[in-house]
């Protein structure tokens, strides 16, 4: 049997973010399997490597019951972040440069030193030096945001954009404390840290845990989003978009009118 041309896909994957033109799935027909979709997902992300671009670190995705709910896939996945997708706190993206751009809250940590293969995770504490409110731009590359487990896998998990706010040392609790996601100053989804997992803190397991199934290393000094803890929200022209994370603050972002 002929397996999936993981090459193949990738490049589809990658012209179809590079022209924000949206693509119809291609798991099913190509009878692509979740393994199969990491290694898409690995030269989607080396393919823009090979541009110039610098891996920074690590999201994850589907960490709570509300994203899992909104897309209709329960598994919790994961996806490699570049520097290129990084936009300033308070900075402006191009609604132009996405297909179906939705913003949504998350919480992210500033990696220090990670247990090496094999060593226990130890003390969270250790391994997180700061943590930061963040917005996190999705923007699934196929058609009507409509996707199966391994195809979102193989699409970077939709993985597009993220602003962080201030970085703050981590908190005693990070598992209760309250999230807003904010259009134009209106309250667009309201939900609590403990939503992810929880409590957010597991995110960083599940993500050493999977990431290391395939031989992906975290690294200090790379960001990490634990996942969204409420539904996306359709990113318009000219919106406003703040995510306030109780003790933590305020991440924000604008888009071009
Ligand atoms: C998949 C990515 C999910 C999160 O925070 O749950 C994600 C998607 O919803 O398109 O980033
Ligand atoms: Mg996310």
């Amino acid at each position: 049997m002929i397996g999936p041309d993981v090459a193949e896909i990738a490049e589809k994957l990658g012209a179809a973010a590079d022209s924000a033109t949206a693509i119809p799935q291609l798991a099913a027909e190509t009878g692509l399997d979740v393994d199969a979709a990491y290694a898409v997902q690995a030269a989607l992300v080396q393919r823009r490597l090979d541009r110039g671009e610098r891996l920074v670190g690590l999201k994850m995705g589907l960490t709570s019951r509300a994203k899992m709910a909104q897309v209709g896939v329960d598994e919790v996945i994961w996806g490699r972040l570049t520097d290129v997708m990084r936009v300033p706190d308070g900075g402006t993206v191009d609604t132009g440069d996405f297909i179906h751009p939705r913003v949504e809250p998350e919480v992210a940590f500033l990696l220090d030193r990670l247990p090496g293969p094999g060593e226990p995770v130890g003390a969270f504490t250790r391994a997180v030096r700061a943590v930061a409110p963040a917005i996190e731009l999705i923007d699934s590359r196929y058609a009507n945001f409509t996707f199966s487990l391994p195809d979102v896998v193989a699409d970077n998990t939709s993985a597009a954009a993220f602003a962080i706010g201030p970085w703050s040392p981590v908190p005693d609790g990070l598992d209760n404390l309250g999230v807003l996601l904010e259009i134009d100053g209106r309250v667009a989804q309201v939900g609590s840290t403990a939503a992810i997992l929880g409590d957010p803190r597991r995110a960083l397991d599940e993500g050493l845990r999977l990431a290391g199934r395939y031989g992906v290393r975290l690294r200090k000094g790379w960001v990490f989003l634990a996942g969204a803890a409420t539904a996306a929200v359709p990113l318009r022209p000219g919106a406003h978009v703040r995510a306030v994370v109780e003790k933590l603050g305020t991440a924000s972002l604008k888009a071009l009118p």
